[in-house]
């Protein structure tokens, strides 16, 4: 098969691996995979406790957990150990959702330092695209040499967002400029056919609507079979259910069906 002549909607994970060079990417890769999971958990909770729990219940069936480590009331670097050594023992890579906003100088000095010292264990790191390219400039001089990885939102979730057009045009440019390092985009469609940008999607549940403050939600087969997205992102509808084990075993199967499906399509 010649795959120079197919998008990535129909290149298994496996291939696009090779055509990567991030080591953050390629591991993604190779985890969703082998692991038969295109589903990251956004485990959006405010104690320790109710992280590792929540992490714990839904690590088999997951390839990323995406955390908003500063929700946490109680965070202290044990936690970070914790949250590591889980992600070795259960396979999935550590999402830190800071969406960096700043000048290429203030955001590496937010990735690199502070209490939470996100360079040293998040493996991926969202990025707003609003500073233009100094902002990757300077979020790579400290992630690349680490083997991370930077997702610039190109898209948002949320009706009304701005992120849309030209802007989302532009933030396609600075990925590809910066390919090395940014591996991918945070997205509601496919925005670009390069095989080795992983588009990742929030806004993702097994029923459609809208949630609070303009949230939307489609299916996980909408996201990833009609608007190509790679990667789906789900936080509410997993965390809030009485039982998030079985929910998210139930969105990691719907997640790989519509990527069977579109690869066969
Ligand atoms: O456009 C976006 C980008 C992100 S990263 N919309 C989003 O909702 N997110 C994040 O995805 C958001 O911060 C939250 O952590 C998660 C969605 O959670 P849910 O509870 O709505 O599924």
């Amino acid at each position: 098969m010649n795959n120079s002549r197919l998008t990535p909607n129909h290149i298994p994970y496996i291939q696009r691996e090779k055509m990567c060079t991030n080591p953050s990417a390629k591991e993604l890769f190779l985890i969703m995979e082998k692991k038969k999971s295109n589903l990251a958990v956004a485990v959006d909770v405010t104690t320790k406790e109710e992280l590792l729990y929540q992490v714990n219940a839904v690590a088999p069936y997951v390839c990323a957990i995406k955390t908003h480590i500063d929700m946490i009331s109680d965070f202290d670097n044990d936690l970070l150990m914790e949250l590591q050594q889980l992600a070795i023992k259960h396979q999935f890579l550590l999402i830190e959702d800071r969406k960096f906003a700043d000048i290429g100088k203030t955001s590496k000095s937010q990735y690199e330092g502070g209490i939470y010292q996100i360079s040293n264990w998040a493996d991926l790191v969202t990025v707003h695209a609003i500073p233009g390219p100094g902002i990757v400039e300077g979020l790579r001089e400290t992630g690349l040499q680490l083997g991370r990885g930077a997702l610039l939102l190109a898209e948002m979730s949320s009706q009304g967002s701005l992120a849309t057009g030209a802007y989302t045009e532009a933030a396609v440019q600075m990925a590809k400029e910066y390919s090395d390092f940014v591996i991918g985009f945070i997205s509601q469609h496919r925005i670009t056919n390069e095989p080795y940008f992983i588009h990742m999607t929030p806004g993702v549940s097994l029923t459609e609507g809208s949630g609070v403050f303009r949230q939307q939600y489609r299916t996980p087969e909408d996201a990833i079979y009609r608007d190509g997205c790679d990667l789906i992102i789900v936080g509410s509808s997993i965390i809030k259910a009485t039982d998030s084990k079985f929910v998210a075993h139930d969105h990691q199967q719907a997640g790989w069906d519509a990527y069977k499906k579109r690869l066969s399509s």
